[in-house]
């Protein structure tokens, strides 16, 4: 491993998912595992396989420039003055909040860095990164609640867990190489899974009990758990007693929680709740791994996962805790970094004065003290308060929720400019269009989903006059901040050494020696977090008591879950091939049979799909993949009708 920046390596981290498996290049542009502490037997998912072979023909080679209305091609100097002009020009006149940033769980630690230190530096806390779409509810709960927006644990660590509680997610999917090399091999020396998800998947194969909520209603099923554990005395008083707070009110709380009602509403067996909670009782430790689909505007589904972990005593121990399935390869980097519009690197509040301190006398300024706007807002904002943006490595056009919404936003813009590997819809509508290294053709560190904080390496040269985000960001730090030496940077680990010294979090690594192991942060505890405290003010954990309103329309019948990821397309995606998978009693009420092509609608679409009966779906619940999904649900759920059409019927 080498730390000039220039020189290619022979391995490095997988840039793909959060996992982060080790690879090095293979036969052709394949990549071959080799093993890394995620996957220790070498083994890579068939994304990892294939993650050197990238689309060379559509890369972008050159900046573009908007002119008259078309991008044309231009020259590294010809677009850095577009870019300082059209950011010159929005700070004088309306000032630094009217910049928006957006930031980067693709890119590095160091670019993601980079990204907040220039907002900041010109003035503003409008930065925020993707992840907030994702695991917001469940990072949101864990950092007021216990301390980091992270997981708590090391996945190593399951191996010490009897019960495993995966809700709303899919790991033998998402997160292939974890759930084989960590989840599996617990199951089989004796852990039981639970599986907790409307729609049975590849995970629930594993899973010896599938508790099949209704969705939406899974802070019903954790909190029926605690009133079962609480009755029955199978808590751990001690830990109550000596590590939280506000149990009292918690406790008091439940007891307004009707059980009859309770399963009832969520729609749960009830035995196997009883089930569950009997396991868990008598359990040394339960681990929960959650995914997007307990993430929701209206749930608090993280908040009674956290409770009944808790009430418990099942977090600060070797195999008990709350892990974050997290998606992309760097959120939990980007938002450590600081991409966020209330915290600074590190996870500090941008009003904490020791924080401010460390950061005024680092970069010889003092960093703006009111949260910015966050994804949503600045989205919002767009064409009013936000004049002009900086996207790097997103596609809000098509990621976020109501594309055509998002796209009619960034039109508004007064310039806007896109750092990507491709013309994304995003870099298509933009002022200016910088062609930016991919993640295995750069060096620098990323975060996975354990806070393992792990180098990357480039293996291959990014194609002809690209460059990393990292040098660009420097660049553009340097041009727009011309009486300050505050980007002058030699390598990236410059960057990561200033990182260590900013955020608490990352305090201790260092770039040289991180090894190929990497480091989980902080790297004064192991793996498992808050063993003798909680990172909050008295160092307690906190129970909380907001219990959400919940209603369920039974009138609507059906409703809608969308699932899997962008870019996964199913058939040929056409809409005669696309599947709706519904319980066989649902379809029978309707007369609907297996392979017949229905019409599916809300009040605002409808779209066609082909009938696939299936038993692991839970009744009045019925499943699309994600991008088929899109025009009626982008997440959480929608209710719906579903009927039989002809073969020729057109919508
Ligand atoms: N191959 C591949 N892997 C990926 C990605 C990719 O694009 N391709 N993307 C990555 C990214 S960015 C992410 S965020 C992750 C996402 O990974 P996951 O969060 O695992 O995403 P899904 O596979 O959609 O699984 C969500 C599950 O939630 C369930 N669900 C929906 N509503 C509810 C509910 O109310 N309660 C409960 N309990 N369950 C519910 C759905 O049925 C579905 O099974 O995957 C990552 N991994
Ligand atoms: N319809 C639909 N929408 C979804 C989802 C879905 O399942 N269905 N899933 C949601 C989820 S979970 C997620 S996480 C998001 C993903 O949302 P986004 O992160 O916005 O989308 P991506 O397409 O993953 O990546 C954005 C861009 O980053 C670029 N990129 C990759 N690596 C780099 C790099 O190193 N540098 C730079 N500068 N650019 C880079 C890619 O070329 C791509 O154009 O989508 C969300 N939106
Ligand atoms: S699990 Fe994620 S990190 Fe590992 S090979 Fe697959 S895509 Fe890459
Ligand atoms: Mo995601």
């Amino acid at each position: 491993m080498t730390t000039n920046d220039d020189a290619l390596d022979h391995s490095t981290v997988c840039p793909l998912c959060a996992v982060g498996c080790r690879l090095e290049a293979g036969d052709g542009s394949r990549a071959d595992g080799v093993s890394g502490p995620m996957n220790p037997n070498g083994r890579l998912c068939r994304k990892g396989i294939g993650a050197l072979d990238v689309d060379a023909e559509d890369r972008l080679t050159q900046p573009l420039l908007r002119d008259e209305g078309k991008l044309r091609p231009a020259s590294w100097d010809e677009a850095y003055e577009r870019i300082v002009d059209g950011i010159e020009a929005t700070l004088d006149r309306y000032g630094p909040d009217a910049m928006g940033f957006f930031g980067a769980p693709h890119c590095t630690n160091e670019e993601n860095y980079l990204l907040q230190k220039l907002a900041r530096m010109l003035g503003t806390n409008n930065i925020d990164n993707r992840a907030r779409l994702c695991h917001e509810s469940t990072t949101r709960c864990l950092e007021a609640r216990v301390g980091w927006p992270a997981a708590t644990n090391g996945l190593a660590e399951l191996s010490d867990a009897d019960v495993i509680i995966i809700a709303g997610a899919n790991p033998a999917k998402r997160q292939p190489i974890a759930f084989n090399s960590f989840v599996r091999p617990a199951v089989n020396n004796g852990a039981t899974l639970v599986h907790i998800d409307p729609i049975g998947n590849a995970t629930t194969r594993l899973a010896e009990i599938h508790i099949t909520p209704r969705p939406e209603t899974d802070a019903l099923v954790f909190d029926l758990l605690s009133a079962r554990l609480l009755d029955g005395n199978d808590v751990d008083r001690e830990f109550i007693r000596e590590r939280t707070r506000q149990f009292e009110s918690f406790a008091a709380s439940l007891q307004n929680l009707s059980p009859t009602q309770a399963v009832s509403a969520a729609g749960v067996d009830e035995t196997q709740i009883d089930r569950l909670a009997e396991l868990i009782a008598t359990a040394d430790g339960v681990a929960a791994l959650v995914g997007t689909g307990i993430e929701g505007d209206d749930t608090n589904a993280p908040e009674a996962l956290l409770n009944l972990l808790l009430l418990t005593g099942n977090i600060g121990r070797p195999g008990a805790g709350l892990y974050v399935l997290r998606g992309l390869a760097n959120e939990q980097g980007a938002t450590d970094t600081g991409c966020v519009p209330d915290r600074l690197p590190g996870h500090q509040s941008v009003t904490a004065t020791d924080a401010r301190e460390r950061i005024t006398e680092e970069w010889g300024m003092r960093p703006p003290s009111s949260p910015g706007k966050n994804v949503r807002e600045m989205l919002a904002a767009c064409g009013k308060e936000i004049r002009a943006a900086v996207v790097v490595g997103e596609n809000p056009a098509i990621s976020k929720r109501d594309p055509d919404w998002t796209r009619n936003r960034l039109d508004t813009l007064d310039h806007l400019v896109v750092l990507d590997l491709f013309l994304s819809e995003t870099a298509s509508n933009a002022d200016v269009v910088l062609p930016a290294a991919a993640g295995f053709e750069k060096r620098g560190t990323i975060t996975n989903l354990e806070r393992r904080v792990q180098r990357v390496s480039p293996t291959t040269l990014p194609p002809s006059s690209a460059r990393s985000d990292f040098e660009i960001l420097r660049d553009l730090g340097a041009l727009l901040l011309p009486n300050s030496n505050a980007f002058e940077y030699q390598t990236v680990a410059d960057v990561f050494d200033e990182l260590t010294r900013i955020a608490p979090t990352y305090e201790g690594l260092s770039f040289a020696e991180l090894g190929p192991s990497g480091r989980q942060w902080p790297v004064d505890s192991d793996s498992t977090l808050y063993r003798d405290s909680f990172e909050t003010a008295d160092g307690r954990a906190v129970f909380s008591n907001d219990r959400s309103g919940f209603t369920f329309d039974s009138a609507s019948g059906l409703s809608l879950i969308a699932g899997g990821r962008v870019g996964e397309t199913q058939g040929d995606g056409s809409e005669t091939k696309r599947r709706l998978r519904m319980h066989p009693e649902d379809a029978q009420d309707r007369d609907i049979e297996e392979q017949d092509l229905v019409a599916i609608s809300n009040e605002k679409q409808t779209i066609k799909a082909r009938v696939e009966l299936d038993e692991n779906v839970r009744c009045t619940t019925v499943y699309l993949p994600a991008q088929v999904a899109d025009p009626l649900v982008r997440r959480g759920t929608s209710a719906i009708t579903v009927e039989s059409i002809s073969e020729q019927e057109n919508l």
